[in-house]
């Protein structure tokens, strides 16, 4: 099937969403909301020392994601990950009605590493072909002693529950010549997965871990797309399967995986935002018996899990999407973004969005800990919604930032035991037309500040166009 009559069937098969698709190239859904637009504003609101970016490629770019990737060519610059993604569900409609063959037919479209140069900004480079992708926004970079690697989850969710076809995950290492990345080695699973979440750890004999959420608990392999998988990773053999069987909550989507020593006690812990299980018709009943996301302490170690259960926002319709820790002055704060999750087959899937901020006290053992504190983060839907913690007004404690807004972006700062909403200065990609906005923030550790890139998170356009803000 050729692209263009692709094209015009996604086409047909969204008008009868809830999204419609005006001649001007506007996208606007039922209430009239300006969601989409095909010719972007072309203005320039530059301050000084911000600029721009143009991603030109030969496809049409449904979506696009930044992922930080820590700093990968020394120069104490944070370097990070575009991914462009190509899928109906961009624009509200269903990836549900997309079947396994014209899901496989979808283009895999470029990814690009965007690194520090010598000039003072930043430069791209493409990612080898081979390791395109219909839909990515799971990524991090990770080293091995001097050895710099780039993780890819590819293929989030495309087509049917029943009928995603996957892609294989992949690592890609990186070598750089002064500051210029040379890609050296591409590493596959052989097994094709549905990646939503990822993260790596090395274990105290210095082994390197990939944990893969494929959405669904672990498994010691992927015997299907859904499975989450462990594995070990080695700098020159590549992936191995590690057979570590931790625990995850059995009937939820793990949209979010983090794996740190959050409570310093020695041992890894687990943190998993997590989406509630429904029936895939227009009932929507619950499979979930407690929906929310949660944490586990000393997660490898099954005899000493402690599970930490965070009260879900929204209820039986709770769909957490990141999942953080933040530590100021000694007190730790769950930190996590949400929406509401209607069913699959509902007119909004999704709808509303949340920042929710919860006190870690002890508790006891399947303990579950209160919202206290949640803030409407006027999204319509919170997915890939991220969180950065970054002492913005440099008062030695950190606050919170969300990679995803429309309007307003702002901070989230504790002040005198309350947290408040404080708007962020930096200079954005033009949006008069309330698209929005994804964005990844970026330290720059010689100067200690930080720059904010930002791009439309639906695109709908062959060039993409990314802008960095001066470093604040
Ligand atoms: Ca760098
Ligand atoms: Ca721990
Ligand atoms: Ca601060």
């Amino acid at each position: 099937m050729n692209l263009r009559f692709l094209t015009i069937i996604l086409f047909l098969t969204f008008q009868s969403y809830a999204l419609t698709f005006k001649s001007d190239g506007t996208v606007v859904d039922n209430d009239g909301n300006l969601i989409d637009q095909t010719n972007q504003d072309q203005s320039s609101q530059n301050s000084k020392g911000s600029y721009n970016l143009n991603f030109k490629t030969n496809f049409s770019i449904d979506e696009s994601y930044l992922n930080n990737l820590g700093d990968l060519n020394n120069d104490n610059i944070d370097d990070f990950l575009l991914s462009l993604m190509v899928d109906p569900s961009a624009y509200g409609a269903q990836f549900y009605d997309i079947d396994y063959e014209t899901a496989e037919q979808l283009p895999r479209v470029p990814s690009y590493l965007v690194y520090s140069s010598d000039d003072g900004k930043y430069s791209f480079e493409l990612l080898p072909e081979e390791t395109w992708s219909k839909r990515m926004w799971a990524v991090e970079g990770f080293k091995i002693d001097d050895r710099r690697f780039i993780l890819l989850g590819r293929n989030g969710e495309v087509g049917k529950p029943e009928e995603n076809p996957g892609e294989k995950i992949a690592v890609i290492e990186v070598n750089f010549n002064k500051t210029i990345p040379n890609f050296v080695n591409t590493f596959f699973e052989e097994k094709k997965t549905v990646t939503a979440a990822l993260d790596t750890f090395k274990s105290d004999d210095g082994n390197t871990y990939l944990v893969i959420s494929n959405y669904n608990i672990f498994s010691t392999k992927p015997f299907n797309v859904y499975d989450s998988v462990i594995y070990k990773f080695d700098p020159n053999d590549g992936f191995s399967y590690s057979n570590l069987l931790p625990y995850a909550k059995d009937k939820n989507a793990h949209n979010g995986v983090r794996i740190f020593d959050f409570d310093n006690n020695g041992q890894l812990d687990f943190l998993a935002a997590a989406e509630i299980w429904k029936t895939i018709d227009f009932e929507a009943k619950p499979l979930s018996q407690f929906p929310g996301s949660y944490a586990v302490l000393n997660w490898l170690d099954k005899n000493k899990n402690l599970i930490i259960r965070l009260e879900p926002r929204f209820e039986f319709d709770h769909a957490g999407f990141d999942l953080n820790v933040l530590d100021i002055n000694d007190q730790k704060y769950f930190i996590e973004t949400s929406s509401q999750f209607l069913g699959h087959l509902s007119k909004d899937v999704f709808k509303n969005s949340a920042l929710s901020i919860y006190k870690m006290n002890q508790v006891e053992n399947y303990g579950t800990l209160n919202i206290s504190q949640t803030f409407d983060l006027g999204l319509i839907r919170a997915t890939q919604s991220k969180t950065f913690f970054y002492d913005f007004d440099k008062d030695g404690k950190d606050e919170i930032f969300i990679n995803n807004y429309l309007k307003n972006r702002n901070y989230f700062d504790l002040i005198d035991n309350t947290w408040k909403e404080v708007p962020l200065e930096y200079s954005l990609i033009s949006n008069s037309r309330n698209q929005m906005i994804t964005s990844v923030l970026l330290e720059n550790k010689d100067e200690n500040c930080a720059v904010l890139a930002s791009t439309y998170l639906y695109q709908k356009n062959k060039t993409v166009k990314l802008h960095i803000s001066d470093c604040l």
